[in-house]
């Protein structure tokens, strides 16, 4: 080869960045339509968030039957659950099985990267760039990046110092950690620092938990899966799934058509009691209608949960400090626990209220609070995620002319039915922000999303048209039509990531809705609408 010459780019019809469970469908769609993809994964396996979240205690909030894809009959007939809320290490066995069921990995590039997409006018392609110097073009981009992917440490000072391991969650070292006898920190109280603090409270020597807010948590119930048990749940997958895309958020829980406010407080009562005593998220999606929409009734749930805590927690000061007072329960996500609150009851945990004694450095030794300083063997930061736009500003996309999607998204996302965006032509976003997927039962919204894209896809290669982009006009109305849903819902009125809120980094303090709740049902009758609408709203030259 000349020095001036540059090698060939590799050409696929589709690229899909991510090999999680949005990716690894995309792929198998897209050879079922017969056009040409390539993954591009950055981990070094498949799996996406059950590749990257690996801390002990990880596992589903969805019923494990409720998650795995419904599209094979034959993974159906094969795969046993083994419990009733699945933990990583089989999640992950079981994507991996998808991938070699399929052969998915031979279109997999791994450990790679994505840094930059560019939208290539003259022809209609997207280019993307991979860190390691890869380059692959491409007729449609679709991203499979996820919303809670990108995790973040605050910036705390002398983090470099302290020297003991530490990492974050979703960063988990692949070789087994033990806390046996050790002294660990936990900084954060979300629902992966309630799911993993369960677990190092077994074995751990000390552990000290530092808590900024707390959050409100409810009971999974999780148990076993009996191989009776699975033939019965195998026999109802139809009415398990059917059940699922009917329901407003995919899974097998759906609200009450009650009001808590309608009935009596016997009433009211004995369905509380009933949901705090059932497996899954029923007590928070499964509830009375009203209780996310009307803040009376929320109060009626929210007094019930406090009253659990004081009832678990045996010292009153500590439940005290457990009980958030900013928001109602489900008002942001409700970490799911088998155990959470007895664990403050053990003579090796103690809680560190941030809100009297600040973090004001990491130390050699461990963390110095306002007060004192904490030594520690290990820190986990259980910090969470530049969730939803982190992902999507990880990575430059440039649309047409040169615009950035970080440029465009600076004050909140703008999309058309959260798969796709004006400005940026042949680009499809699977569980994008405003899509209904960032409120679901994942799985059950991906293989809707996926399944709309490729037919969208397929149409578009079997005619002569080489671009598609938005008309602004559908995007402002379904930007506007995913504030007004949000609106309604209580969500809106609190700060969380729900909301695009983010404490540790700057500017993002304005609550703009990030998800959409209009519903699963609705969400899918509005895309197969466009659909057969001749695909209004995208423009197509
Ligand atoms: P979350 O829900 O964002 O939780 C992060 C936790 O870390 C939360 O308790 C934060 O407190 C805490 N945090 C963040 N920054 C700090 C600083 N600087 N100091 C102290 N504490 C801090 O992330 P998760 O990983 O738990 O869960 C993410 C999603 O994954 C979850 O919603 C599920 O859908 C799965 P804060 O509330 O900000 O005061």
């Amino acid at each position: 080869m000349k020095e001036d010459e540059s090698p060939e780019i590799p050409s696929y019809g589709i690229v899909i960045i991510g090999a999680g469970v949005s990716g690894l469908y995309q792929l198998y769609k897209s050879r079922e339509i017969g056009v040409s993809a390539l993954v591009l994964e950055s981990g070094t396996d498949v799996g996406g968030t059950w590749y990257w979240n690996r801390y002990p205690g990880a596992r589903f909030d969805s019923e494990s039957y409720s998650y795995g894809y419904s599209f094979s009959q034959e993974l159906l007939d094969e795969w046993d659950w083994q419990e009733r809320f699945s933990a990583q290490p089989e999640n992950l066995r079981y994507l991996q099985h998808v991938s070699n069921r399929f052969s998915l990995s031979e279109d997999i590039r791994f450990e790679s990267i994505v840094t930059e997409c560019i939208f290539d006018e003259t022809c209609d392609e997207w280019e993307v760039h991979v860190e390691d110097g890869f380059r692959v073009r491409c007729r449609f981009l679709v991203t499979a990046i996820g919303i809670l992917s990108k995790p973040l440490i605050p910036d705390f000072e002398g983090m470099d110092d302290f020297k003991g391991p530490s990492f974050h969650t979703a960063r988990w070292p692949h070789d087994e950690v033990t806390f046996e006898g050790k002294r660990v920190g936990v900084i954060g109280t979300g629902a992966t620092a309630v799911q993993l603090i369960q677990e190092v409270a077994k074995t751990s020597k000390q552990l000290t938990i530092f808590q900024r807010s707390p959050n409100w948590c409810a009971p999974l119930h999780n148990s076993p899966i009996e191989s009776t048990e699975m033939a019965d749940i195998r026999s109802r997958y139809d009415d398990i799934f059917e059940r699922c895309r009917n329901s407003f958020s995919g899974f097998i829980h759906d609200s009450d058509r009650r009001r808590a406010l309608e009935v009596s407080p016997e009433e009211r009562e004995a369905l509380y009691e009933e949901l705090y005593a059932s497996p899954g998220f029923g007590i928070w999606i499964g509830n009375f209608r009203d209780v996310l929409v009307d803040e009376q009734a929320n109060a009626t749930l929210t007094d019930f949960i406090a009253q659990k805590i004081r009832e678990r927690v045996a010292d009153p000061k500590l439940a005290e400090k457990l009980i958030p007072t900013d928001h109602g329960f489900g008002t942001r996500r409700v970490p799911m626990e088998s155990g959470y609150y007895e664990v403050y009851n053990q003579e090796n945990v103690l809680l560190v209220d941030l809100n009297e004694t600040p973090i004001e450095k990491i130390t050699t030794d461990g963390i110095q609070c306002s007060d004192r300083e904490h030594p520690f063997d290990l820190i986990v930061y259980a910090t969470g995620f530049d969730a939803v736009m982190g992902p999507y500003n990880s990575i430059n996309f440039r649309g047409l002319n040169g615009r950035t999607l970080a440029e465009k998204w600076e004050a909140g996302p703008r999309t058309y039915l959260g798969l796709a965006t004006a400005g940026f032509p042949n680009m499809f976003t699977l569980v994008g922000p405003h899509n209904a997927s960032t409120f679901c039962n994942m799985p059950r919204c991906i293989e809707q999303n996926v399944e709309w894209v490729s037919t969208f896809i397929e149409q578009l290669f079997s005619s002569d048209i080489r671009r598609v982009d938005v008309e602004f006009e559908a995007e402002d109305d379904w930007t506007e039509h995913v504030h007004e849903s949000a609106e309604r819902m209580l969500f809106s009125k609190v700060d969380s990531w729900f909301m695009g809120v983010n404490k540790n980094i700057a500017g993002r303090d304005a609550r703009t809705f990030m998800l959409y709740v209009g519903g699963l049902p609705r969400y899918t009758e509005l895309c197969d609408e466009v659909a057969r609408d001749s695909y209004r709203g995208f423009v197509m030259s």
